[in-house]
């Protein structure tokens, strides 16, 4: 072993029949989802987030991390943790997403992190605005693209690299876009990216850099290595379409109680609420649809109140069981821009934006 093609493989899409392996076994032991239950409170518990790390969790000082912002910028700026919390606070509850949610129900499976349905999660994130940072720091005017690193170090396909991601200037300059250092009234955890985070409200988690050190304003396009690898391909060699906003999703709480090895869930008849969330990066969600009969015919749900702009919804339905059985579950969102959840799999090498609907099975027994 002399280089790093010896230890780093490109991507792969498993063979007809190959199971998951113990490298993503061990992928999705140290990034969990969240456990779908828990969609029953707004905010996700603390801890209960899901988590997608590449690399390692890179340690922090707190006394002397910096924030530098630089490139093409008039006043390049290097600020404490101190000087970030003095500036104007802003709270905000936003959900976020993986863009790999759902890869491994794809067939044939891309191989990567084997999500089902999970990485999804909604905190309450404290921060401040980017855009009046990057405002006093002053975009130059051949400004084109802001460069966020990480401080978090790996070898992926063959590449090595520091994390790191870019929004055009547009992007960066929306008023959404934050910079975090706390969530759920603490601060950020280690694993979530302390002691500083980007958050894009409304984009796959990919574009929300942790362990942020350094933003840099460039005068072209940047193409950095994270750039390349979250985009739509159906070959390995095309330009691919890249991922940006999350695409209208709803899950299901499971319902009655689960059986502890394959999560089958059993119920006894009466009258159930089914709930759940739906949420979207591109419009407000406007409609749940539910089946119960594995979507034969759909129902629409009754939506709760809409929270925050980037949050999710609840949903619910009434469903009196009474025919002992099996059912199967599954709810679909729709939001004002007219998305909707295509019940086909949008298959593509990277194994993204997979948002074919979850299929919940139930077994519904006979009364006593
Ligand atoms: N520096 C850095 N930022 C990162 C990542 C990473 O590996 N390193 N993972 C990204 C991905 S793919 C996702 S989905 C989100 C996950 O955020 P979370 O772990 O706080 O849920 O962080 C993003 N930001
Ligand atoms: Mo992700």
């Amino acid at each position: 072993m002399t280089s790093l093609s010896d230890v780093s493989l490109p991507s792969r899409v498993a063979p007809d029949g190959e199971a998951i392996g113990l490298d993503e076994l061990g992928l999705a032991a140290r990034n969990h989802g969240m456990p779908l239950e828990l969609m029953r409170h707004d905010v996700t518990p603390l801890g209960a987030h899901y988590l997608l790390t590449h690399y390692d969790v890179p340690y922090a000082d707190p006394r002397t991390w910096r924030l530098d912002v630089d490139g093409r910028v008039n006043r390049p700026l290097s600020l404490s943790l101190a000087d970030l919390r003095s500036r104007p606070e802003v709270s905000r509850t936003v959900t976020m997403e993986c863009a790999g949610n759902g890869r491994a129900r794809l067939l044939p499976r891309p191989v990567s992190q084997p999500w089902l349905h999970e990485a999804v999660g909604t905190m309450t994130w404290t921060g401040t605005s980017l855009a009046s940072l990057l405002a006093e720091a002053g975009l130059a005017d051949d400004a084109v693209d802001v460069v966020f690193t990480g401080a978090d170090h790996g070898v992926e396909r063959g590449v090595e690299q520091d994390y790191a991601r870019s929004l055009t200037v547009a992007d960066a300059m929306n008023e959404d876009v934050l910079l975090v250092w706390g969530c759920n009234g603490v601060d950020l955890p280690p694993q979530h990216g302390f002691p500083l985070r980007l958050l894009v409200p409304g984009w796959y988690g990919m574009a929300s850099v942790k362990w942020l050190r350094r933003i840099e304003v460039v005068a072209q396009t940047f193409d950095g290595p994270q750039m390349l690898a979250y985009r739509l391909r159906q070959d390995p060699l095309e330009e691919g379409i890249p991922l940006t906003r999350i695409l209208p999703r709803a899950l299901v709480v499971p319902p009655g109680f689960p059986d502890f090895l394959s999560r089958r869930r059993v119920l006894r008849p009466g009258p159930q609420v089914l709930e759940g969330r739906a949420w979207s990066g591109w419009a407000p969600v406007t409609r749940v649809d539910v089946t119960i009969d594995d979507g034969q015919s759909w129902r629409p749900a009754e939506l709760g109140p809409d929270v925050d702009r980037w949050a999710w919804r609840r949903w619910t339905m009434p469903w009196v069981v009474d025919e002992p059985g099996q059912y199967v579950v599954q709810a679909r969102a729709t939001d004002a821009s007219g998305r909707t959840q295509s019940t086909d799999p949008l298959w593509n090498r990277g194994g993204f934006a997979n948002s074919a609907p979850q299929r919940v099975e139930v077994t519904v027994l006979a009364e006593g």
